[in-house]
């Protein structure tokens, strides 16, 4: 992949550096993105239909429990060499903010810090009434390998403050977002000199507006997706890639113009 050498220079001079995730990102570690045909057990089923509120109150097992199975696949991935160059990306810039929409806490795993979870984690569980968060170990809940949806209709458990079914803590379709993750994320993209759109399909709102916010308030976007999406058109640059190699041959570029590495 052919870094542009004004682009390297954009980095290096910028004062303020964002990047927004989706799960293009973590495709590459074995998480399924939501446009891929889902696999196996859930072929028959469209993640917008599962992920809302109204799925949950129709048939709170079969979500909750695909969200088990989608925690348990979670728990057992790592993260990749994009997730990887993102944290060391942020080791080089002045100041650098990491925005996902992604549920699977692999940019943290890869070391990133002040993560802004536009959508929430899967990792963690609250209560669907009062939303009580649950202390949970590491790999709680991991079901066994031959799980099988058909015949397991578990229900939620109960919240031990409140009674009510647990819930995965993510932001459902219909569901409004964090204001303060939501606030932070719009304040970074107006005031940014560079805004990085990675391995998303930019059609989930708000945060497929943020990389317009950037552009009105005067960043040079970069998007970085093996294909092209509804953003595409106004990018300053488009590497298409996947983020696992455009991603480290960035850094690499950035740590060789920069003296390091
Ligand atoms: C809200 C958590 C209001 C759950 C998720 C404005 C316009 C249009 C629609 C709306 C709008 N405003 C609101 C809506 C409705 C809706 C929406 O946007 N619908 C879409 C489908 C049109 N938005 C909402 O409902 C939001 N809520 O606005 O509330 C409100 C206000 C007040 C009071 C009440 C309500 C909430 C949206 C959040 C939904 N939750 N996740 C869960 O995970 O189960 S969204 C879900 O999709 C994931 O977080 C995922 O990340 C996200 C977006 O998808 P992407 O990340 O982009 O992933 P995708 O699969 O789409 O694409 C992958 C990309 O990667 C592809 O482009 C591919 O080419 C690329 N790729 C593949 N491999 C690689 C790669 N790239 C790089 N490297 C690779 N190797």
């Amino acid at each position: 992949m052919q870094i542009p050498v004004d682009l390297i220079d954009l980095v290096l001079s910028a004062d303020h550096v964002v990047a927004l995730t989706g799960a293009g990102v973590s495709a590459e570690s074995g998480i399924p993105t939501f446009r891929d045909a889902m696999t196996g057990l859930w072929a028959m089923y469209q993640a917008e239909e599962l992920a809302t509120p109204e799925a949950f109150r129709r048939n709170p097992s079969l979500v909750w429990n695909w969200y088990q199975w989608r925690k348990q696949l979670v728990l057992e991935k790592s993260p990749n060499a994009g997730h990887v160059a993102i944290k060391e990306l942020s080791d080089i810039v002045s100041r650098f903010s990491l925005i996902t929409q992604n549920v699977d806490g692999l940019h943290q795993k890869a070391g990133s810090r002040n993560v802004i979870e536009l959508h929430g984690n899967i990792r963690r569980s609250i209560c669907f009434d009062n939303r009580h968060l649950q202390e949970e170990a590491e790999g709680a809940g991991l079901m066994d390998v031959d799980f099988d949806i058909e015949s397991n209709h578990e229900p939620p458990p109960e919240c031990p403050q409140c009674g009510s079914m647990l819930r995965p803590d993510v932001i459902w379709f219909g569901e409004a977002l964090n204001p303060g993750y939501l606030n932070a994320a719009s304040e970074a993209a107006m005031t940014c000199e560079v805004f990085f759109s990675i391995g998303t399909s930019s059609l989930v709102h708000p945060a497929a507006s943020l990389a317009e916010f950037a552009k009105h308030s005067g960043a040079r976007i970069v998007e970085v997706n093996p294909n092209p999406t509804p953003l595409t058109p106004i990018v300053d640059y488009a590497l298409h890639g996947a983020g696992g190699e455009v991603l480290p041959e960035l850094v690499s570029r950035l740590q060789a113009a920069n003296g390091q590495g």
